[in-house]
């Protein structure tokens, strides 16, 4: 059987997951308007940090800001975690850079070409956008009571399948490496590259996971625009502060903090 025709099963993910902090418990589902939904659900009636739900199919998926994500059966992976932090509200951003890391971290180990950290959510191989995280909190006051860490990547899906809206800027690993992925296995990678982040992050704090981060950053010191909705700042990227906000400093030099938006990379235009 190729690789890629297998469906998504909780008992395959499972075996292949050493530790079993995440993923004692994993729903997969045949189609879902969303995981995250399904998820937060799930939270919601006190769900145990580390259960998981899988879909072969969303029909709503969604990315930030009500946009969507396009998630067509059986060939990639849409799943969400649910994490019940310690630490405050004003750390939740963390959890996105956190799961950047192990993403990133954990796609390089099946990629030849270097993924790359898009601030603040996204994976990009070759400068197209194979993955994307929705992190989305539940607070009470300053107490985070739960976080849906909603995680997309395109593993199997092929060019021509592709929306032509996105077909573009995204890609697969299929489309990088020209063979199919066994989706329960990376599923399992993918867990335990998130359990050992989530575990350094809970224990010391997002400076244990931040020159890591660093590392797959690849804009800094390049001309960026960020947008978030009708505004739009010009400037170089500096890195990110202790909060995960993104720095960038101005053309007249001031440095600014991005707390949300969009990066665009700009082309250097050659000077005379
Ligand atoms: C994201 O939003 O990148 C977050 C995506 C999170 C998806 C997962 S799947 C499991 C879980 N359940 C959900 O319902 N969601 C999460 P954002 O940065 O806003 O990017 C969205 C934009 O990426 C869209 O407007 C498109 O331009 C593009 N896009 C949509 N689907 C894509 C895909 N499959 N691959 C690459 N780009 C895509």
């Amino acid at each position: 059987m190729p690789p890629g025709s297998e469906h998504l099963s909780a008992e395959r993910i499972q075996a292949g997951v050493a530790s079993r902090q995440f993923g004692r418990t994993i729903y997969c589902l045949d189609r879902v308007d969303s995981t995250n939904i399904f998820a937060r659900r799930r939270a919601e009636q006190g769900a145990n940090e580390g259960e998981l739900v899988f879909a072969e199919e969303q029909t709503q998926g969604k990315g930030r800001l009500g946009r969507t994500w396009f998630s067509p059966p059986h060939l990639n992976l849409y799943f969400s975690l649910i994490l019940r932090p310690e630490f405050g509200a004003a750390q939740a951003s963390h959890i996105t850079l956190m799961a950047a890391v192990a993403l990133a971290e954990t796609l390089e180990c099946v990629l030849s070409d270097p993924p790359e950290i898009k601030w603040p959510n996204d994976i990009l191989v070759r400068g197209h956008k194979l993955a994307g995280i929705l992190t989305e909190s539940s607070c009470e006051g300053t107490r985070i009571r739960f976080v849906i860490l909603g995680i997309g990547v395109n593993v199997n899906v092929p060019s021509e399948l592709m929306p032509v809206a996105i077909r573009e800027s995204a890609t697969s690993l299929f489309q990088v490496t020209g063979r199919e992925f066994d989706r329960n296995h990376l599923a399992a990678l993918l867990i335990q590259g998130l359990e050992r982040c989530y575990k350094e992050l809970a224990g010391a704090g997002f400076a244990a996971l931040a020159a890591r981060w660093e590392r797959y950053f690849q804009l800094k010191g390049r001309p960026i625009q960020v947008q978030m909705l009708d505004q739009i700042t010009h400037g170089t990227a500096m890195g990110i502060d202790a909060d995960g906000a993104l720095i960038i400093r101005d053309q007249e030099g001031v440095t600014r903090r991005v707390l949300a938006g969009d990066v665009i990379p700009l082309t250097l235009s050659p000077c005379c």
